[in-house]
């Protein structure tokens, strides 16, 4: 029998190059592994079965990069994505590791500093845009405060809205086919992050220039650092037509960034999670932004990437046996009630409808009898994903 949990291009697996790049600094400790040639971790990761990577600016292209030393390192970065059939789906721009990015790019208080954090995620979208990326994700890590003093709020997001609309603006001159995905975090690096979940970058969304080019890259630890339901946050994203990547990850809550491997916490989460994406037909990336733990050498790397992949395609045969369980199934269309009736009545304001709602009698002490069996329901839940049923 083929292997059901072996990554194959076609499941769309991808892996940032910082993400296997992780040297495991942390803010205690020195690097632990050494760093790894971005065309080595494409060949790499092309071995076990993933379709791309995604990168930053600076994972590839040293922040003081001639001219001359960046087109040679593109050129051989491109000859190893070609060689290895590996593509680069998603870019983004590093504006958080230089010093000049300490108090934020968009949103700084200096004009030089926000027109430069402009200046290098131009040439950034350009290399994206030459490497075949059609998804640009932008992560704020310096757009915050620890003193709110300093800023004038107001300020702080028209800046990043003034931003956002340089940047369509940008692509469309360029006719670049790309699309942008706002990534949202609550906390660290900065005390606090402005704009700081998925449901704030929605509503952001819809005061821009050129909704219909931006979406969302909802983070599983995000959310969870949030003490947020990351499910919650995907499906209103999804909903919206606004998902336009995932950032895959775990996390326990009320921890610091831990960007666990995928599936290693929160199993039932990531399992309803999975479930959602294969049901939908999400076509985006599976992209993975975690990394592995401090105690690996390189071939911990490379377990963390294969376990980040496996572990999803064993969830998602999970929700195949989920969604062909007669058990389960049976329950669930006695729990998720249809009344054609009534439903048209809601759907729809009219005085009609409103009328006839008042005269009805629901007798709600009746129905507040019923039970719902969400107790069985999450135990035979349970009991997939431990491999009895
Ligand atoms: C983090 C973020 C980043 C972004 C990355 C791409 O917490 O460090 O998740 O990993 O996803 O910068 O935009
Ligand atoms: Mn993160
Ligand atoms: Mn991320």
């Amino acid at each position: 029998m083929a292997d059901l949990y072996q990554p194959k291009p076609e499941h769309k697996f991808t892996f940032g190059l910082w993400t296997i790049g992780n040297q495991g600094r942390d803010p205690f400790g020195a690097a632990v592994r050494l760093p790894l040639k971005p065309t080595y971790s494409v060949k790499k990761l092309s071995e076990l079965g993933a379709y791309g990577v995604n990168l930053h600016d600076n994972d590839l292209i040293p922040f003081d990069a001639s001219a001359s030393e960046r087109d040679q390192i593109v050129k051989e970065f491109k000859q190893a994505l070609n060689d290895y059939g590996m593509k680069v789906p998603m870019a983004t721009t590093n504006l958080f590791y230089h010093p000049v990015f300490k108090d934020g790019a968009f949103t700084s208080n200096d004009p030089k500093v926000r027109a430069f954090a402009i200046q290098k995620t131009m040439n950034a979208i350009d290399l994206g845009a030459e490497l075949g990326a059609t998804i640009y994700v932008f992560w704020g890590g310096r757009e915050g405060a620890e003193v709110d003093a300093a800023k004038n709020g107001p300020d702080t997001i028209k800046w990043n809205r003034e931003a956002m609309n340089f940047f369509t603006n940008y692509v469309k001159d360029q006719g670049y086919s790309m699309r942008f995905a706002l990534e949202a975090k609550p906390n660290e690096p900065r005390g606090d992050l402005y704009l700081s979940t998925t449901g704030h970058m929605l509503h952001f969304i819809e005061t821009l220039d050129h909704p219909e080019m931006v979406g969302v890259n909802p983070e599983f630890a995000h959310e969870t650092m949030a003490g947020l339901n990351f499910l919650h946050g995907v499906v209103q994203a999804y909903e919206a037509g606004k998902l336009f990547h995932i950032d895959l990850n775990d996390q326990k809550m009320s921890r610091f960034d831990q960007d666990l491997r995928f599936g290693s916490e929160n199993i039932k989460l990531a399992f309803l999670l999975v479930k959602f994406l294969e049901d939908t037909g999400w076509d985006g990336s599976r992209h993975f932004d975690a990394h592995a733990y401090r105690t690996e050498d390189e071939q911990g790397v490379w377990d963390f990437a294969a376990g980040c992949m496996r572990s999803y395609l064993i969830l998602k045969e999970k929700a195949r046996r989920f969604n062909e369980d007669s058990e389960i199934q049976g329950m669930l269309s006695e729990i998720r009630v249809r009344d054609e009736e009534l439903e048209g009545l809601m759907s729809a304001y009219s005085a009609e409808s409103a009328k006839q709602l008042r005269t009805m009698d629901f007798k709600p002490d009746e129905l507040a009898k019923k039970g719902l069996q969400y107790e069985k329901l999450d135990q035979l839940t349970f009991e997939i994903l431990m491999g009895v049923r």
